[in-house]
């Protein structure tokens, strides 16, 4: 595995390059063009300075989370075709700085959502949390203001003020979907994108709705084993693969997420990995924890031995941490604070070092 960061990008993140470097056994950043509409060809000559700026403090960057999927293509929108096109040339510009992995997700109209993004804990940190009734009992416009309220200095991403003016159109047009013209809409795309990937050698990999749980009605369909066994069947293609979010997926109590990524590890369809634990209060409900095992409800040397007996060779992250030691909202977009996310990757290096020698 090659122990990566995610980095929002010059001018988007607190965090900087150089602090990132020092976090032991970092090998890269995890990043994006975040302005980029959705839809657009990315222009090369931002990939280029994107690609210059990280280099140059001695980090690689070979993942892309994310290139977002615009609505018409999940939607099968009259417009999709020259969506496709566009992503495809911003695929084949990415393939040129040599990107191998890109990281998308198939979440309709929204990214991911949580009732709280600074929750206080009784140890004085604070983090994200979900709360199902508080979002059963709140609209989209509601939480995106609390959200522009609460992370002061950031945007959520996928809650962009501009974009909630038009919500309740945006929602409107999934009424009545089904399951199968969804699933229809998405295997269009990949059957025109993945054979860009294969001759690109890009490793695509999706990302699942976070939360696994219905929100403002809107249908969610990578949610569950089953569901991501048949994305993949979508197209067979082993450049069709996973981000396997063991916090996203983890969400729903019943998920055994070792079991997941032995099946789809041993495959050679988990491509990129985002690795955080989570701690439920109930059924539905839940926070966002420190990584260490005990914090929280899952179990993370049960999920890196999983990775390891599988030979994960892919890119992997600690993701969501905590925000610990003063950090405020100015020094870290909600869930992304420098501290609890350096921990986490020294600690899951470090469950994989163990995991290595106890099989020597
Ligand atoms: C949350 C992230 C997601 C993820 C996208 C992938 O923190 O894991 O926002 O980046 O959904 O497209």
């Amino acid at each position: 595995m090659k122990m990566t960061f995610r980095w929002f990008g010059a001018g988007q993140d607190p965090i900087s390059l150089a602090e990132i470097r020092q976090i032991p056994g970092m090998t890269g950043v995890v990043t994006s063009l975040l302005d980029m509409p959705a839809g657009e060809a990315w222009p090369e000559e931002r990939i280029k300075a994107m690609y210059d700026g990280i280099v140059a403090h001695g980090l690689e960057v070979e993942v892309i989370e994310s290139v977002n999927i615009h609505e018409d293509i999940k939607l099968g929108a009259p417009g999709r075709d020259e969506k496709i096109e566009n992503y495809i040339i911003t695929m084949e510009r990415l393939a040129k700085y040599g990107i191998k992995c890109i990281c998308y997700n198939m979440m309709p109209v929204l990214d991911w959502a949580r009732s709280h993004l600074y929750y206080n804990l009784p140890d004085g940190s604070n983090t994200m949390r979900y709360q199902a009734e508080f979002i059963a009992n709140i609209t989209p416009e509601a939480l995106a203001e609390r959200y522009a309220k609460e992370s002061d200095t950031y945007e959520m991403p996928g809650w962009e003020p501009e974009r909630m003016k038009k919500i309740n159109e945006a929602l409107a047009a999934y009424e009545g979907m089904t399951t199968e013209t969804f699933y229809a809409n998405m295997k269009y795309f990949l059957d025109a994108i993945i054979p860009v990937a294969e001759k690109l050698d890009i490793k695509m990999a999706v990302h699942p709705d976070d939360p696994p749980l219905p929100i403002f009605g809107l249908p969610k369909l990578i949610i569950s084993r089953d569901n991501l066994r048949k994305y993949l069947d979508l197209n067979s293609n082993k450049n069709n693969g996973l981000t396997l979010c063991t916090g996203s997926l983890g969400a729903k109590k019943c998920a055994d997420i070792p079991t997941m990524i032995r099946e789809f590890g041993a495959e050679g369809r988990i491509h990129f990995a985002h690795v955080r634990n989570l701690k439920f209060e109930n059924d539905t409900d839940f926070y966002e924890s420190a990584h260490f095992s005990p914090c929280g409800s899952l179990n993370m040397y049960d999920i890196m031995k999983a990775f390891h007996d599988v030979n994960f060779t892919g890119w992997i992250r600690p993701d969501h941490g905590r925000m610990i030691w003063d950090e405020t909202t100015k020094k870290g977009r909600p869930g992304y604070g420098l501290y609890d996310r350096a921990l986490g990757a020294v600690y899951l290096q470090g469950l994989w070092e163990a995991i290595g020698r106890g099989k020597e």
